[in-house]
């Protein structure tokens, strides 16, 4: 089953339910914010995130698109496509327990003032017992663009202090808080503010519980963030409430950083990751 839905202020999403899953995912942004299976639901949202054109959900897994970061001034925190709205292209019932969603964002007069470029973005959902997620980049002009782009998910915990995060030993790390580089020497748990961008990241990474184990698999990404703002960033950050830290992580595939793209006219490229839920 499938239906698009409106809220009161006009906000559009797709609510997809099949024998494995039942997600909604915005038309702003084709940002999913809910994907529940026989495992409960994967996705932190904020109790107080907007559901705005304009305003980016708070939660669920934002794209950040043509940018990651805002080392480029001239394009907003992340780029701008969780705020703009994307074309429903295709619902397709694969099977009982499969529905593939496909949406499209093509550049616009407004995407043309910031970011003055012709490109095609295809989101293409996975919904079944795991989730994937696919962005496929198109250059639809006639001159190269640099890209950076990351799924950046958050991850609902049950209580962060329990969590640890498994696949990044041994990976390099720009720790943005203090602009520093170090390895990873073990797995990571967290008791304070995390903002950590992974370089040369190629194995599935997981994220562990007591009782959870979430794997993900990410496709043509070498880079990874972890990211929790802790309780005094928390408490200012934007449709956020004050202890909303203890309730996520973000886990983010990514291609950011040294791991940018360069995307020439008429050529394309994707960034895809698949997350798989196990109880343990
Ligand atoms: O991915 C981590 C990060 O870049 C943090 O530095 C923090 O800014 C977070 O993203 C949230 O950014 P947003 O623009 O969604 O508030």
């Amino acid at each position: 089953m499938y239906a698009l839905k409106e809220l009161e202020n006009g906000f559009v999403y797709l609510e997809v339910k099949n024998e494995a899953a039942h997600a909604k995912i915005a038309l702003q942004g084709a940002h999913i914010f809910k994907y529940e299976n026989y495992n409960g639901e994967l996705l932190w949202l904020s109790q107080i995130s907007r559901f705005e054109t304009g305003s980016a959900i708070r939660g669920g897994i934002p794209l950040c698109w043509p940018r990651f970061g805002n080392l480029d001034e001239t394009l907003p925190q992340h780029g701008f496509a969780r705020t703009m709205i994307f074309e429903l292209i295709e619902v397709k019932e694969v099977s009982n327990s499969l529905t593939q969603v496909h949406l499209r964002l093509e550049d616009t007069p407004k995407s043309r003032k910031i970011w003055n470029f012709a490109f095609e973005l295809d989101v293409v959902f996975e919904i079944s017992a795991t989730l994937s997620i696919s962005m496929k980049t198109t250059n639809r002009d006639t001159k190269e663009f640099l890209l950076t782009q990351a799924f950046h998910t958050y991850f609902q915990v049950d209580d962060i202090v329990k969590v640890r995060i498994e696949g990044l030993e041994g990976m390099k790390y720009l720790d943005t808080l203090s602009d520093t580089k170090a390895v990873e020497d073990q797995p990571i748990e967290i008791d304070k503010e995390i903002d950590r961008v992974y370089l040369g990241v190629k194995e599935d990474i997981h994220l562990r519980e007591e009782h959870k184990n979430i794997s993900i698999h990410a496709e043509n990404s070498n880079s990874a963030i972890v990211w929790n703002p802790w309780a005094e960033k928390c408490s200012n950050m934007s449709a956020m409430k004050p202890d909303a830290y203890k309730e996520f992580v973000c886990i983010e595939s990514a291609n950011a950083f040294d791991d940018f793209r360069i995307v020439q006219p008429n050529e394309n490229v994707h960034l895809r990751a698949t997350y798989l839920t196990q109880r343990c």
